[in-house]
């Protein structure tokens, strides 16, 4: 009798992971004309836009501090809706206009007010060191008009700018390694490497925008990522602890702060009560992709939620990426369903 129980629910346990399996459709490639990564996603007038970076090929380009992420220009695409063909809308920025900036356009963010587009993306200043700017337009395609300088008080990389629903907006931004956060402290360029080894673990940066939207109007202040005891997570704690590629979006009145973990791969969350924080980690949304970099957004479309992400399956080269799509989907205690990157 015993024995017959515990093949049921074996049987059961098998059939609701089938079912679970069946209802994941399969992720798909979004993008053919160019390859692209760390895609940017927004529903601007009823349609999708995707913000991506632009990957091209670099070889005989030291790897050394993601040198060979040498990108030069950014593309905008959109959508109809999500099952729709994908418009390549041709460039929207490049190197060459942007008065203050020297090398490698990263992951981008774009975001509206007033009537206008306002694009933010890292790239390396003429010193060597990154810095956050952005470049406004009246289309949510683009061209966009890049500022003269970059943000004041900004630096480090990977850009999300977050509406909240009380109007106010957002940035963060922050990735550590070649993305340099780890030279900082207190806002401040160190001479030094400031690595967390036994410290608690390097915070993403957040900053609350001025009306203009080229301009904090606060010193950038740490979204502190806790473990279930409330203590911050730990530097050495490399399969949790933030990277790089942050994105904040909220389910059900709370904010989830997503990111990278860099040299573990995972994309994970955390979950807070407020645009600040502290969050508290929550688990992997999607485990490790082909390919070094994982990079992603989430966002709510035609009531379904969805990640878009990239990987090099394809070209087998960690600086030639590819977008693509899948369903994401809550637990009802507002889990996210973890995914495969490797599927
Ligand atoms: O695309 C260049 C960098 O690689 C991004 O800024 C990071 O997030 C990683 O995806």
């Amino acid at each position: 009798m015993k024995k017959k129980k515990k093949h049921f629910i074996f049987a059961l346990t098998i059939t609701l992971n089938s079912i679970l399996l069946i209802a994941q459709e399969a992720p798909m490639y979004l993008i053919d004309s160019i390859y692209t990564a760390d895609p940017s996603v927004h529903v601007f007038n009823n349609k999708i836009f995707i913000y991506p970076s632009h990957d091209i090929k670099t070889e005989g380009v030291s790897a050394a501090e993601g040198g060979h992420y040498n990108m030069k220009d950014y593309h905008v695409f959109s959508m109809e809706n999500i099952k729709s063909n994908v418009t390549n809308h041709g460039v929207a920025l490049k190197l060459e206009d942007i008065p203050w900036a020297s090398k490698q356009l990263w992951a981008p963010d774009c975001e509206y007010r007033n009537g206008m587009y306002y694009f933010y993306f890292p790239a390396k200043d003429k010193n060597g060191i990154f810095k956050i700017g952005v470049a406004i337009s009246e289309k949510p395609e683009g061209p966009f008009k890049p500022e003269k300088h970059p943000i004041h008080g900004s630096y480090s990389i990977d850009p999300n700018v977050f509406k909240d629903k009380d109007g106010k907006y957002y940035l963060y931004f922050g990735g550590i390694s070649g993305g340099q956060l780890q030279r900082y402290s207190d806002n401040v360029l160190l001479d030094y490497e400031n690595e967390p080894i036994e410290e608690n673990a390097l915070s993403p940066k957040i900053a609350l925008l001025d009306e203009s939207m080229i301009a904090f109007a606060e010193a950038p202040k740490d979204a502190i990522i806790i473990d279930e005891n409330g203590m911050p997570l730990m530097g050495k704690d490399h399969d949790r602890r933030f990277f790089e590629g942050v994105w904040m979006h909220t389910y059900n009145e709370k904010y989830y702060l997503s990111y990278s973990t860099g040299n573990t791969h995972n994309l994970c969350y955390a979950i807070g009560d407020n645009p600040y924080g502290p969050f508290t980690y929550a688990g992997v949304l999607l485990s490790p992709v082909n390919g070094w970099t994982t990079h992603h957004s989430i966002v709510q479309i035609d009531g379904k939620w969805y990640l878009f992400y990239h990987d090099t399956q394809n070209s087998n080269v960690n600086y030639l990426r590819e977008v693509k799509v899948r369903e994401l989907k809550y637990n009802l205690d507002g889990t996210i369903i973890k995914m495969e990157g490797k599927d």
